[in-house]
């Protein structure tokens, strides 16, 4: 039998005590015949960690176009490759980004030291195209790492494999014409990426290798096995993730929330903004949700890696400063149900997700049905059920199911935390379906060129990075929601994509009572981000009419806030 499958034999039917045993089975993992036992002490710390931070920065940043890709194609290949020559980011002070990323609950940081673009972030040996070679002749990374380390983050360092400046690299990329008479030679970049990688851990001694690029070749043109037994001569614990195309420590699913997975070890890398490198004026994503991806990804058993790019001057501009700020404020309160937890028992959902720690689990609720949740029943007694985020909470346990009550004024806007501590430890319970939440139903007058990826729903999915969008030269239109059932709403949020500028000129809020549509809210503007309360009204079916826009409306999020009073 594979070891795969002795595992999942083991799991449903050896008792505890046959635990050790386990242990001795060996797993997928950048260490050959390693362990699941050792494994898992290697990554203990990279588990219990839960969020981290990425760092997308380069000279690139100075024309506020993507690392890499915008080589070649927004960007001249003569001019992005000149751009280290004017790269000197006066306000880089490493104390204050590590301050920042301890301030907001990281545990980890892993920096970009090479990006596809071939440009060396870190003082290398082995080629001019790097950080010394700029007016700034710093070692950025180096000062960087150090900075980390003094505020106690573990630091891992990202490397591109794939190099479309490298003159020996292949494929070629079609952007670049070589000198006449040149002959590329793939063994000749394999020994500078060596040496690099080599330069990487003696000189920085980081935590882990976080590999990127490796889809033009295959793992054994890499020599990846080789690149991993190198690493790990030189530094026995780093953890590297699976981007070398061998499975090695840990999957990395890229811009979403990686699948519920309890024997995978997985990080999500998402982008605070929506560019990896420095773009002005971005869009950065809400505190609630970045909460939504960060307690996703915990409740699913994986990491959350947020990336942030700062500006060409060494800053990381005040709007994601903010926001890490404001991760870190309600870590400081709510920690507890993340660092160091496992995901499930419960699924994640529309209804928010669950960890578990000890005798507890978490659940960490972003919608509720009325003024409850009704779980699926568990084998454990729950002892205790406690409000963390405050207010009252109230749990009937039968042997058909687990009713959480919460009156609807302790909903809170971001995130409700209620613990359930148990008469056992919680990882002793296989993972099951979260609660069923009424997902609202939506239509709209127009949805652009009858797109699915542009309908109704995308304004009502709870995904702020989708939206509903009409066709070009629509100057009214309406959006209606069905709530499933009638419900108390107080307000409304609506998020506008106004970075295609501030369409809106004229709208109204109706809600249908006995039949009829009454307008609760008229306005003016929308914009990127509008909020107002009203009076409570109970009703079922919801409208937002657009009376007046400059070109087709297009919204990320109608959201109708519960009444909290
Ligand atoms: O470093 C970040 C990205 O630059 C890198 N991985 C993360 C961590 C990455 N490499 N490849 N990809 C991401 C996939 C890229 C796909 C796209 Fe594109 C790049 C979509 C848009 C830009 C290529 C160019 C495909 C469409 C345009």
């Amino acid at each position: 039998m594979s070891s795969k499958g002795v595992r999942i034999w083991a799991a449903l039917f050896l008792p505890i005590a046959a635990l050790p045993l386990l242990c001795a089975q060996k797993v997928v993992s950048s260490v050959p015949g390693e362990t699941t036992e050792q494994y898992e002490v290697r990554m203990k710390w990279w588990r219990d960690a839960k969020f981290g931070i990425f760092i997308h920065w380069g000279p690139v940043s100075l024309v506020g176009t993507e690392i890499g890709w915008s080589r070649g194609r927004q960007i001249p290949v003569e001019v992005y490759d000149n751009l280290y020559k004017k790269f000197n980011p006066k306000k880089f002070n490493p104390k204050e980004w590590a301050r920042l990323f301890k301030d907001a609950g990281a545990k980890y940081v892993v920096i970009v030291t090479k990006h596809h673009d071939g440009f060396s972030m870190f003082d290398s040996a082995l080629t001019d195209y790097d950080c010394m070679s700029t007016p700034a002749k710093r070692d950025f990374v180096g000062e960087l790492v150090k900075a980390c380390r003094q505020e106690g983050l573990r630091v891992m360092l990202y490397y591109s494999l794939c190099d479309w400046y490298h003159p020996h690299y292949l494929p070629r990329p079609n952007y670049i014409q070589d000198p006449p008479g040149h002959q590329r030679d793939f063994q000749r970049y394999l020994e500078f990426m060596f040496g690099q990688i080599r330069e990487l851990c003696e000189k920085y001694r980081p935590d882990g290798i976080w590999f990127d690029g490796g889809w033009e070749h295959k793992p054994q043109e890499w020599k990846a096995e080789e690149l991993l037994k190198m690493i790990h001569q030189i530094l026995p614990n780093e953890i590297v993730n699976n981007r070398t195309g061998l499975p090695a420590d840990y999957d990395t699913p890229e811009q979403h929330v990686g699948a519920f997975n309890m024997n995978r070890a997985w990080e999500s890398c998402i982008t605070l903004g929506t560019q990896w490198s420095w773009k002005p004026n971005d869009r950065i994503k809400s505190l609630r949700t970045c909460l939504r991806l960060l307690l996703s990804c915990a409740g699913g058993d994986g990491n959350l890696l947020l990336n942030v790019g700062p500006t060409p001057d060494g800053e990381i501009e005040e709007r994601q400063a903010q926001r890490l700020r404001e991760i870190g404020e309600w870590l400081k309160k709510f920690g507890e149900g993340v660092y160091g937890t496992r995901g499930g028992p419960f699924l994640p959902g529309r209804w928010g997700s669950s960890t578990r720690k000890g005798n507890s689990i978490y659940l960490h609720v972003f919608n509720w049905d009325g003024d409850r949740l009704v779980f699926p029943p568990i084998e454990a007694k729950i002892l205790k059920a406690k409000l963390l985020s405050g207010g009252e909470v109230k749990v009937v346990q039968t042997e058909q199911a687990i009713t959480v009550i919460v009156p609807q004024k302790y909903h809170q806007e971001l995130v409700t935390v209620i613990r359930l501590d148990l008469d056992r430890p919680a990882i002793t319970l296989q993972p099951r379906q979260g609660p069923e939440v009424p997902t609202p139903k939506a239509h709209a007058s127009n949805v652009f060129q009858n797109n699915p990826s542009f309908g109704a729903d995308k304004a009502v999915d709870d995904d702020e990075t989708t939206r509903w969008a009409t066709d070009y030269g629509t100057h009214s239109a309406w959006l209606e929601v069905d709530l499933g059932k009638p419900m108390k709403i107080g307000g409304v949020k609506i998020l506008e994509a106004a970075e295609f500028g501030e369409r809106i000129r004229k709208f109204v809020v109706k809600c249908k009572v006995n039949d009829e549509w009454k307008t609760v809210l008229s306005g003016n503007r929308v914009g990127a981000e509008f909020s107002h309360k009203f009076p409570p009204v109970t009703a079922q079916a919801w409208r937002l009419e657009i009376l007046e826009a400059t070109e087709g409306p297009t919204i990320y999020e109608f959201r109708l806030l519960p009444a909290r009073d």
